[in-house]
C-alpha cells in the first residue's frame, strides 16, 4: 500500500475527482502540528479533489469535556479550517454529530471489528494511560477510547472516501479502516471503497517542543509542548525560546538531531524554504539567532491567520456547518441504507 500519495486524481481514468475526507476533534488546543500534518494538505488537495471536512465532535467526547467548552471549540475548529484556506466553493464542512449515520454505521462496524485489533492501537494505549495514569489499570478507561477507531472508520467509509489526508499518528487507524472495509466487502459483497492515506513526509509528525521523541499533542500536560493556533506573539516567542534542542551548537538537519530536525521542519513548512537552504542560512550561527527567526516565521504565519479567524462570526460559521450537513446527508443516508440492506435489516 502506498502510504505517501502525491496525487488526488483518479488513477484509473485520470479524469474524475477523487473524494477526500478528514477531520479534527474539537478537543484541547489545536496546534501547528494539526495544521502542518493535516489541514495544510487539505487546502492543497481541495483544488483537485472532491473534499469533505468534518469537525469530529463525537471523537472529542471519548474523554470528559466541559459541554460549553466543547460547543465553543467545535465552532473554533471550523473557523480554523476556513482561516487556513478551506474554500466553500471547493469543499464541504460539517459537524459529525449533525449526521447520525456516523454513529449507526459505527455500531454495525463494531460487530465486525475485533477486540484484539482495537487493543493493539498505539493511540488507545497512550490515551488510556493518560486517562488512568497507569497502563495496567484499564478498569476506568472509557469504552469510547477503546473503539473510537471504529467510529473513525465509519466516518471515512460512509462517504466512499478514496483518500484520507492525515498526520502519521493516524496511519494505524487508516489501516484498520481498510481492514474493516475489506472484511465487510468479503462477507456481504462489494460495498465500501478501501481508502488510502495521504501523508506528506515533513509534516507527517510534528514533535513536541518539550520532547522531540513524542508527537506534538493537544492534550499534552505542558503548554510548552505545542504552539496553539491561537497563541499570542508573546506565547510563540516564549515557547520557541524554551524549546528543547540537541547537544552541539550547529544548525543541521540530521537524524541524530531530532529536536533540531523538528524545528527546521516547522520553519521549512511555514516559510516554504527547503531544509537544506535553512541549514545554509544558519551556517556558523547559533541556536539563539535560529530560534529568534523561527519565532518570527511562526508569527508571520499566525498573524493573518488569526485575523481571518477573528473576522468570522460564530453565527455565520454555524450556518456554513448546517448547510454542509444538508449537502452530505444524502451521501451518508444512501451508503447506510446500502449497508443495512446487505446485512438484512428491514428498511
Ligand atoms: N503532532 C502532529 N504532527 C502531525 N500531524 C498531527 N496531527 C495531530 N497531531 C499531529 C493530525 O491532526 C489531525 C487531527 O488530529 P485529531 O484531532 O484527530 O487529534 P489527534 O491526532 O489525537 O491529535 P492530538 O493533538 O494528539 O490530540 P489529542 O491530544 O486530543 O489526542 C489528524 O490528521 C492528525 O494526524
Amino acid at each position: 500500500m502506498a502510504f505517501i500519495s502525491n496525487r488526488c486524481q483518479n488513477s484509473t481514468t485520470g479524469m474524475s475527482k477523487q473524494r477526500i475526507f478528514s477531520g479534527v476533534a474539537p478537543s484541547g488546543n489545536i496546534h501547528i502540528g494539526n495544521y502542518l500534518g493535516a489541514i495544510k494538505n487539505w487546502v492543497k488537495l481541495q483544488d483537485e479533489c472532491d473534499s469533505i471536512f468534518c469537525v469530529v465532535d463525537m471523537h472529542a467526547i471519548t474523554l470528559p469535556r466541559d459541554p460549553e467548552e466543547l460547543r465553543k471549540k467545535t465552532i473554533e475548529v471550523a473557523k480554523i479550517y476556513l482561516a487556513s484556506g478551506i474554500d466553500l466553493e471547493k469543499s464541504t464542512l460539517f459537524i459529525q454529530s449533525h449526521i447520525p449515520e456516523h454513529a449507526e454505521l459505527s455500531w454495525i462496524l463494531n460487530t465486525i471489528a475485533r477486540t484484539g485489533e482495537m487493543s493493539r492501537m498505539t493511540q488507545f494505549k497512550d490515551k488510556a494511560e493518560l486517562h488512568s495514569g497507569n497502563s495496567s489499570t484499564m478498569e476506568s478507561v472509557p469504552l469510547g477510547i477503546f473503539n473510537y477507531p471504529v467510529l473513525m472508520a465509519a466516518d471515512i467509509l460512509l462517504y466512499d472516501t478514496q483518500v484520507v489526508p492525515v498526520g502519521k499518528d493516524q496511519l494505524q487507524h487508516i489501516e484498520i479502516t481498510r481492514t474493516l472495509a475489506n472484511r465487510f466487502n468479503k462477507r456481504f459483497g462489494n460495498t465500501f471503497i478501501v481508502p488510502e492515506p495521504y501523508i506528506t513526509k515533513e509534516g507527517a509528525n510534528i514533535m513536541g517542543l518539550d520532547d522531540p521523541t513524542k508527537k506534538m499533542s493537544k492534550s499534552a500536560k505542558s503548554d510548552y509542548n505545542y504552539i496553539a493556533l491561537n497563541d499570542s506573539e508573546e506565547d510563540v516567542r516564549r515557547k520557541i525560546k524554551k524549546a528543547v534542542t540537541d547537544s552541539g551548537s550547529e544548525i543541521v538537519y540530521r537524524d541524530d538531531k531530532p529536536a533540531l530536525m523538528n524545528l527546521i521542519n516547522i520553519y521549512s513548512l511555514l516559510s516554504d524554504k527547503p531544509a537544506k537552504e535553512i541549514e545554509k542560512q544558519y551556517k556558523g550561527k547559533g541556536y539563539a539567532e535560529f530560534k529568534t527567526d523561527l519565532a518570527e516565521v511562526i508569527i508571520k504565519f499566525m498573524n493573518p491567520f488569526q485575523e481571518k479567524m477573528n473576522d468570522l462570526s460564530d453565527e455565520k460559521v454555524l450556518e456554513i456547518l448546517r448547510e454542509g450537513a444538508e449537502k452530505v446527508r444524502p451521501i451518508a443516508k444512501n451508503k447506510l441504507d446500502e449497508v443495512k440492506k446487505k446485512i438484512g435489516f428491514v428498511l
